[in-house]
């Protein structure tokens, strides 16, 4: 198993201060060694990439910091196709949401029939039109499918980016904040989302069996995951630009890692909205360990322990 690490110290998607210190957080925490403890596992850190400080600045309507948002995904698109490439399981580290634009992008220039599963508490499917906040983390879904692109004025700088993805490949756990105009653009296309309450019903594993089921029936589409820490419950992850309560717990969130390491197609995690600096020492180390625990789940960890190898025959 083969895995390469992105660092995207890049926090200008949302408002607050620290998104951007998480990587190097992360990595302190112990990312790598806790990684080589998964059995069989090959591990390359490709480092952070580059974060344009400024730029020509664009002034689209409510859409902040739109050229440094533009520039840091154009570099990550690149640094995500390269580690696809060279065969390697594409983990990112960020940052906040708005790098989700970057790693798809560069995993659908890899692999076209590619699918997405958004793991957040928000559907990050506003448009600036749509958006209250005018952050870009709450916009890569928006921007990535061709089904919207009518929906946006012309985006200066973002021509790099062409919007090819299918919203028919997109699939949503963990939903419990969803703005009126994202409600209905889920409706609208009919993405299978998987909202706290609908995992209430039906559990974590039923949940993302449908989600599975209904975008790739036929089971062989690599799959990408964007992880927003936000997902699961505040008390999990308290260290985070938008907690919402009522979350996933960790150990639903593990689960679901674990069914999709399972498929055998898990080609892409971003991990995000991680912000060591908010909260204290406490809530931030429960929020990188959770972190952790999503990413070695995804990547083949067992908890049921592993077996010294050599020693095939029980
Ligand atoms: C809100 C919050 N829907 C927005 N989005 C967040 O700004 O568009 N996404 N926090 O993670
Ligand atoms: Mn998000
Ligand atoms: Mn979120
Ligand atoms: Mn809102």
């Amino acid at each position: 198993k083969k895995v390469g690490i992105i660092g995207v110290p890049f926090e200008k998607g949302q408002k607050k201060y620290g998104v951007s210190i998480a990587p190097a957080a992360i990595r302190s925490a112990g990312l790598i060694e806790r990684l080589k403890e998964i059995d069989g596992i090959d591990v390359k850190d490709y480092g952070d990439i580059d974060i344009p400080s400024c730029n020509e600045p664009v002034n689209v309507d409510n859409m902040a910091h739109l050229s440094l948002v533009s520039a840091c995904n154009k570099n990550l698109s690149n640094k995500v196709s390269q580690v696809l490439k060279d065969e390697r399981v594409a983990v990112t580290i960020g940052g906040d949401h708005s790098i989700g634009v970057g790693t798809v992008d560069g995993h659908y220039r890899v692999n076209e029939d590619m699918i997405l599963i958004w793991v957040d508490a928000h559907a990050d499917i506003n448009t600036n039109k749509t958006s209250d906040s005018g952050s870009v983390h709450g916009m890569p879904v928006a921007l990535l499918v061709k089904e919207l692109s009518d929906y946006w004025p012309y985006l200066p700088s973002m021509d790099w980016q062409i919007p090819k993805f299918s919203i028919k490949n997109l699939g949503y756990v963990g939903l419990r904040s969803v703005d009126e105009y994202e409600r209905l653009a889920i409706e609208k296309y009919d993405v299978p989302a998987f909202a706290m309450e609908d995992i209430e019903e039906h559990g974590i594993q039923k949940s993302i069996n449908h989600i599975l089921h209904r975008i790739d029936p036929e089971g062989k589409k690599p799959i990408h995951v964007s992880f927003d820490i936000d997902s699961l419950d505040a008390l999990e992850a308290p260290s985070t630009g938008t907690p919402v309560r009522g979350g996933l717990t960790l150990r639903e969130a593990i689960q679901l890692m674990e069914i999709i390491h399972g498929t055998g197609r898990l080609r892409a995690i971003d991990l995000v909205e991680i912000n060591p600096a908010l909260g204290n020492d406490a809530d931030r180390k429960r929020t990188i360990d959770a972190g952790l625990c999503v990413l070695r789940a995804g990547l083949g960890f067992s908890r049921r322990g592993t077996i010294p190898s050599g020693i095939l025959d029980l």
